[in-house]
């Protein structure tokens, strides 16, 4: 049983255990290690402490001072961050013990304060001043071309300092910053601004990236992001799943090139100067008709007991559209049982206010009485690039493996 889950709880909890129940009556228990502070860490300590066991707000001061360049740094704020440094510590605050910061608190502290830069191999650099990075960047990292650079932060600062980094950023890149949200924060800056987020992009870099608590590799649902004019759009691409295949989908346009243009909606403003509102009443621009023919190709791929152990595979094919708040939708067809080549011939009619951003997904099933249906193949189509006519459609399993379907 774990009795602590949070990783970063774990690290700050010195007297947390992982408690395994074995067999029912055997108790294992594993200590929880606490990271152990660098030498730079250490020697600042001793040198502000006197060699002291702990730190008190005037040693904090002079670290400040002496090592983080705040010159101006007054008895008070250091007494603060102390404060806030305790509270996240020892926050039934009877475990502390008045004294001052010991090494492991400070460490923690500065944890916080020189800000681990992780590069995107997620390999700890050695800890230099964010504000030494950031000019270099500036200096350095807009010579080679004229494209975007990205920088991305991963920080774990309070509320206080964050404001202080963003404080940093602004003064030394003014102009030139690009604006970077995670998915959460669109979908609210989206509710709240979405006016404003549409100008920005149409002369900004908008860049939007997965939540932090997506550690397994999933993805959000792009399309906030898209009718929003975000122009780059980060993604776990090692996963699978419909995100990830509606982003497949997208970027099937233009060859497959990568790259996929703007619609003009979104860079062009009405008469009245207004801009792109997905959340207004659109009216119908164009009518999708998907008659669904028929399937063939899995007993080539499949062993003939895959699907049912007892009788052949008795599919259905879903239709998706999903694009516009108003275009989203999912039909399907019937189930032709017992048959590796099913004829549908079924018809389905979408009317579509958003064309230029809409996706369709065909995913085959297979339907079961007794169990979760099989996945029997899918694909996404950006609808903006189907031609009309008869078309035969190579459909993929979980992770872009061709299906010979
Ligand atoms: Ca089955
Ligand atoms: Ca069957």
């Amino acid at each position: 049983m774990w009795r602590s889950s949070n990783k970063y709880q774990n690290r700050e909890n010195k007297t947390g255990n992982y408690h395994y129940k074995m067999f029912k009556c055997f108790n294992r228990k594993f200590k929880i290690n606490e990271a152990a502070p660098p030498l730079d860490v250490k020697l600042a300590f001793v040198e502000c402490t006197n060699h002291g066991d702990y730190m008190t707000a005037v040693q904090l001061r002079r670290f400040l001072v002496l090592y983080q360049e705040e010159k101006d740094c007054s008895l008070n704020h250091a007494e603060m961050i102390m404060e806030q440094v305790v509270q996240r510590r020892y926050p039934d605050n009877k475990s502390y013990h008045g004294k001052g910061l010991t090494i492991n608190d400070f460490f923690i502290f500065s944890c916080l304060m020189i800000l681990i830069l992780l590069s995107e191999t997620r390999t700890l650099t050695a800890p230099i001043s964010l504000i030494r990075c950031l000019k270099t960047i500036k200096e350095f990292a807009f010579v080679a071309s004229a494209y975007p650079v990205i920088i991305t932060l991963e920080d774990h600062l309070t509320e206080e300092l964050q404001a202080k980094v963003a404080e940093m950023i602004t003064e030394t890149f003014g102009s030139m910053l690009r604006l970077s949200l995670n998915e959460l924060e669109i979908e609210r800056a989206a509710a709240s601004y979405g006016d404003d987020l549409v100008r920005f992009s149409q002369r900004n870099i908008l860049r939007i990236y997965p939540k932090g608590t997506r550690v397994d590799s999933s993805n959000f649902k792009p399309l906030v992001a898209w009718m929003h004019g975000a122009q780059m759009i980060a993604f776990n691409m090692q996963g699978y799943g419909k995100s990830l295949w509606l982003m497949q989908g997208m970027f099937k346009a233009n060859g497959g090139c990568g790259y996929v243009k703007k619609p003009d909606f979104l860079l062009k403003n009405g008469p009245d100067d207004e801009v792109f509102d997905c959340k207004r009443n659109l009216p119908v621009k164009m009518t999708l008709k998907v008659r669904v023919y028929m399937g063939d190709g899995w007993r080539l791929d499949f062993s003939h007991t895959h699907f049912d152990t007892y009788s052949p595979p008795d599919f259905y094919t879903k239709v998706f559209i999903v694009g516009g708040p108003a275009d989203d939708a999912k039909k399907k067809t019937k189930i032709i049982t017992d048959d590796w080549c099913p004829v549908w011939n079924e018809e389905f009619t979408f009317p579509l206010t958003v064309p230029e951003l809409a996706i369709l997904g065909i995913e085959v099933r297979e339907h079961d009485m007794s169990d979760k249906d099989d996945f029997g193949g899918q694909t996404w189509l950006p609808v903006s690039e189907i031609k009309p006519g008869i078309r035969s459609i190579l459909l993929v399993i979980k992770k872009e493996k061709n299906l010979t379907t």
